[in-house]
């Protein structure tokens, strides 16, 4: 397969570390939010996974862009747009929400900062969240203002990632609970930082909101993570795979509902907070789902999706994968794939085509064991 670059332009934004990741050595990228968001970096997929599970890396995650919601009716607006029952939100906490249309189809899947009842950000992933909320806003009449400030986030990820925090920070930075956020300051400047982060192996996201002093504790946060062995990194293929961390796009879109997705956890219909699509959703919660996201395991020592691949059983149809890595944890491919009602119930065995050839896989729960 031949390579081509991507052509940069004041339309495809960079961020505000894109000239450092560039000096780090980043090799490919990929367009989030339209915007820039690295994909690799010199050293191969194995070896940055086994990097992120051991050490520490520095993501520039800024395409992660922050829809500011702020005004009196804030909380109705942001409400209106999650089936997660937002009601006892509490100020200075994050809650990872799906964000549905009228059929309780996905729009978004993304980290909602309250910070007290009139202002919010959602932390969105790839969809056009700030004009769905502006149809909706306008539409209601609703007194909100909703924008995009430039905040760029910068996560520290990795088993190491308290050990360097600390240095930077000082020991307040290991009382910050999961999912909760606080300003911490760093040279006179207030930066927000959150206890997430789109891994499984531990750390944060620092909002950056002044570029100067961020790209100043970027650049610390190297110098001072020699010792832990600081590397760049960004969002990973195999360990969210394996951590079955969702990637709105690829895993599931407009055409999937949140209960299609494995987000029960996140649908509150016993409530009276008024959302859009919540009678749909009812509906199909009553009459049971018609496809459900589940793990893979192929047995297979590479592949490369890039669209989904239909699975088979006797030759008809039961599902398509979605996204699908080789994980060194499992020794064979692993992924995730909408399986058909009612091959998601039992489990069985299916077959793929890869190349013209006819490989054997079989479907398991996800999070992967
Ligand atoms: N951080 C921030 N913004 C984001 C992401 C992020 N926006 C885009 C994208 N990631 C949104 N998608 C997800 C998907 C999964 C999770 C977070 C954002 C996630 N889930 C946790 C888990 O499964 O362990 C916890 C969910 C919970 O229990 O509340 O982290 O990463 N700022």
């Amino acid at each position: 397969m031949s390579n081509q670059y991507i052509a940069k332009s004041r339309r495809l934004r960079s961020t505000i570390y894109s000239s450092r990741i560039e000096n780090q050595g980043v090799t490919s990228y990929t367009v989030y939010n339209h915007m820039l968001l690295p994909a690799g970096f010199q050293e191969g997929l194995e070896e940055t996974y086994e990097h992120l599970k051991n050490h520490v890396q520095i993501w520039d995650v800024a395409a992660e862009r922050q829809i500011e919601i702020k005004g009196k009716d804030s909380y109705q607006l942001v409400q209106l747009m999650t089936c997660r029952d937002l009601s006892k939100a509490k100020d200075g906490k994050c809650y990872y929400c799906p964000i549905i249309d009228e059929n309780g189809g996905m729009i978004n899947d993304p980290v909602i900062l309250k910070f007290n009842n009139e202002k919010w950000w959602i932390s969105i992933a790839d969809s056009d969240v700030l004009l769905f909320a502006k149809g909706l806003a306008i539409g209601k009449k609703l007194e909100v203002s909703i924008s995009e400030p430039d905040v760029n986030i910068m996560a520290v990820q990795g088993p190491k990632a308290f050990n360097l925090l600390e240095k930077i920070f000082g020991k307040e930075i290991l009382d910050l609970k999961f999912y909760n956020f606080k300003y911490f300051n760093f040279k006179s400047t207030q930066h927000l930082i959150a206890r997430s982060g789109w891994s499984k192996q531990g750390g944060v996201e620092i909002y950056v909101e002044d570029s100067k002093s961020g790209l100043a504790l970027y650049d610390l946060l190297f110098e001072e993570g020699r010792e832990f062995n600081v590397k760049p990194g960004c969002p990973h293929l195999i360990e969210r795979i394996e951590g079955a961390l969702l990637s709105y796009g690829n895993d599931m879109d407009i055409n999937d509902n949140p209960l299609e997705c494995g987000l029960e956890k996140f649908v509150n219909l016993d409530t009276n907070i008024e959302f859009l699509g919540k009678e749909n959703l009812i509906k199909i919660q009553n009459s049971g789902i018609e496809k459900k996201l589940m793990g893979v395991k192929i047995n297979l020592d590479k592949i490369n999706l890039r669209s989904a691949i239909s699975l088979t059983k006797n030759d008809k149809i039961i599902g398509e994968i979605r996204s699908a890595v080789f994980s060194p944890r499992f020794n064979k491919v692993i992924g995730i794939a909408m399986i058909n009602k009612p091959y998601f119930f039992n489990k069985g065995k299916f077959d793929i085509l890869i190349n013209s050839k006819k490989y054997v896989g079989e479907i398991c729960d996800i999070p992967f064991e």
